[in-house]
């Protein structure tokens, strides 16, 4: 049969003609006056007159990210950094080839302030964290891992200060101003040298590096750095182990020192000491240069007391999980806010995906523990700036210092299969690299794993439980954050309330029990076995209790914050926090599970 002209040209596909529908991308909003919680927090918290400064610069940076970050982060991705070794003619070169977008984002954070705005003497101390940290969630998920440099460079600039490094050292104090500088000729960023071969959570025993004195202060450093990311800072600090004039060091904990590095000499620009041994390829933040280090010869300043390594970069680690846990966040927030955007614009089944009540039900979930998490992460920097402003009280030490683990491990956790859900809203499409939707699941599985893995975060917890009164002081912290709750009369959350506090009752038997030292109490319960949900149950209590304090408040309730705190309180699954969990019976019913049909189980775990 033949077609008549008339009859083909009304079919949809033909010869160069590849059908009349496209589907409509999801659109990038102002990720400020976007989000459904930070603006309201910033507003309830701050003062009048800081937060409009703080929301003034909120949005215009919003309209930036929009118009100009995101794509450059995008070409990040797209352009990957490379290291040549040699060049043509055989000499070792190490040679960093680094995408000028990556350039630009390091410009464009240092013009931004995104670090210098966490120490500027002409901001309030007690706000400017939360400030800062607003700023950089916001940029995170638009940043192409250049957040992993700034995360490093300010751990570097808080250590400086904790430790008063820059009153003793010239070198450092130049290195401070540089970290801290908006001046986008001369603002440097850092690296955080712990891992080695041996690997990264117990530093302790996997530290080999070691260091040969010079004179005073100065020593050269022999080692090998295997995880080293963001190795085209400028600076960095790592450990070593000093070695004594017989050639003897102090193994473990005890034999580390904290040393200052210029990563390439100033005069002639040359690398100091140290060769880039090979980029690490990695499944995610391909953008971030990271790489193996050979140390050979370094030079570097011993800038803590022997011995002291680990506890002096501890102010470095509990500033970078921090940037984690808003890295995680930051990724979480951009996943639902397209997610949710998308679903106005696609049409299935007759209706907008968003008109559906199961899709809806989806997004409404994802979107409650991405409140939860954001305020967990908002509490831990205004606890920050308090500390820093010198005005924090015991209470308040306390809970930061507990905060950060939890508030590292836990939003670390929630990140990948809530990216996961909202990839799936985008079905197929979801899927594809170009739509730049995979890159985010993709950073995002670093997150519980740098910095501290969930399992190391989970001890460190336990590390902090140590400490007298904490549990007393979490306690006083949940109460307080309860009490501003003003409506009280309100029975969603009265329901909240009642689930928090039958909650912290429980934790707090429970450590009571696992810390006894009443044998028949503790007898066969070992409380590292289900730190974890330890931590997790912190994690949980913390964030109801904002979530409340947060829907309790007179000036800017609504209605949803209400129902998100119940959701997450009340319906969400619930703690499990009972002594089997904790039972070393289970150690060898665990074993019989993980080795079942295993050949060359080990004669001793
Ligand atoms: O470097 C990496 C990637 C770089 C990229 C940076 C940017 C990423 C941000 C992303 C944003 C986008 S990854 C490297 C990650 N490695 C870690 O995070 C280390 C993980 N392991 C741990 O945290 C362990 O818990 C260790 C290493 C701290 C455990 O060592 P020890 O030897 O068993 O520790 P001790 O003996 O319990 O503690 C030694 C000292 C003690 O103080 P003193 O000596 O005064 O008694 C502890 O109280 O250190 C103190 N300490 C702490 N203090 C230990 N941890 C802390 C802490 N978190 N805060 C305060």
């Amino acid at each position: 049969m033949k077609i008549s002209m008339k009859t083909t040209s009304s079919l949809p596909y033909a010869h160069a003609k590849l059908g009349g529908f496209i589907q409509e991308a999801p659109l990038l909003h102002n990720p400020f006056t976007d989000d459904p919680i930070l603006e309201r927090v910033l507003r309830r918290w701050m003062p009048q007159n800081i937060y409009s400064k703080v929301s003034e610069d909120l949005t215009k940076f919003g309209n930036r990210i929009v118009t100009e970050i995101d794509s450059l982060g995008r070409e990040c991705e797209l352009h990957q950094p490379k290291l040549e070794q040699y060049d043509a003619w055989g000499n070792r070169e190490d040679k960093l080839i680094l995408t000028p977008e990556w350039t630009k984002l390091k410009r464009v954070a240092a013009e931004e302030g995104l670090l210098s705005i966490g120490y500027d003497p002409n901001i309030d101390p007690t706000w400017r964290r939360l400030y800062q940290f607003s700023k950089l969630y916001l940029f995170s998920p638009s940043a192409g891992m250049v957040t992993c440099p700034l995360a490093a460079a300010d751990g570097a600039a808080k250590t400086i200060k904790a430790l008063k490094l820059d009153e003793y050292f010239p070198e450092v104090a130049e290195a401070f101003r540089r970290l801290t500088s908006r001046n986008q000729g001369d603002a440097w960023t850092s690296g955080q040298w712990m891992t080695e071969k041996r690997g990264g959570s117990d530093v302790g025993s996997g530290t080999d590096t070691r260091a040969v004195h010079v004179q005073g202060n100065k020593y050269l450093l022999y080692g090998y750095k295997w995880f080293t990311s963001t190795i085209d800072s400028e600076m960095t600090f790592t450990l070593a182990r000093p070695v004594d004039t017989n050639e003897n060091i102090i193994e473990g904990t005890k034999g580390l020192s904290l040393f200052y590095l210029e990563l390439r000499n100033n005069k002639t620009g040359k690398l100091n000491g140290v060769q880039m041994v090979r980029l690490k390829n990695k499944l995610g933040t391909r953008q971030l240069p990271t790489a193996e280090l050979l140390l050979d010869g370094a030079e570097a300043i011993k800038v803590s007391d022997d011995g002291k390594g680990i506890a002096s970069i501890s102010n470095m680690l509990n500033i970078t999980r921090i940037h984690n846990a808003v890295a995680s966040i930051g990724f979480m927030r951009r996943a639902v806010s397209l997610a949710r955007d998308y679903a106005t614009r696609r049409v299935v089944f007759g209706r907008k995906q968003a008109d559906w009540p199961l899709h809806l039900a989806t997004i409404g979930k994802l979107e409650v523990e991405v409140r939860a998490c954001t305020l967990l992460m908002l509490e831990a920097t205004r606890l920050l700036g308090i500390q820093e402003s010198g005005h924090a009280t015991k209470t308040e030490q306390a809970n930061l210092r507990l905060i950060t683990p939890i508030l590292k491990l836990y939003t670390g956790k929630q990140c990948i299969p809530l990216i996961s859900e909202a990839i799936e809203c985008f079905g197929g499409q979801g899927y594809i690299e170009d739509t730049g939707l995979p890159t985010l699941l993709r950073d995002a599985q670093i997150t519980p794993i740098w910095e501290g893995t969930t399992n190391v975060l989970s001890l460190d917890v336990l590390r902090v439980l140590e400490k007298d009164n904490i549990v007393q002081a979490f306690h006083e912290h949940i109460n307080d954050i309860l009490n501003q709750n003003k409506t009280r009369d309100c029975p969603l959350l009265k329901e909240c309330e009642e689930k928090i506090k039958q909650a912290l009752a429980n934790l707090t038997n429970i450590l009571k029990t696992l810390s006894s030292s009443d044998a028949s109490l503790s007898g066969g319960l070992n409380m590292a076995r289900g730190a974890r949900e330890i931590a997790f149950a912190f994690a949980r209590i913390y964030s109801g209790a904002l979530l409340v304090a947060h829907a309790g408040s007179p000036t800017i309730l609504t209605q949803s914050d209400k129902e998100t705190a119940y959701r997450y309180c009340v319906e969400k699954e619930p703690i499990d926090l009972n002594s089997e969990i904790f039972s070393e019976k289970r150690n060898a019913k665990d074993r019989a599970i993980v080795y079942e049909n295993f050949k060359e189980f080990p004669s001793k775990l």
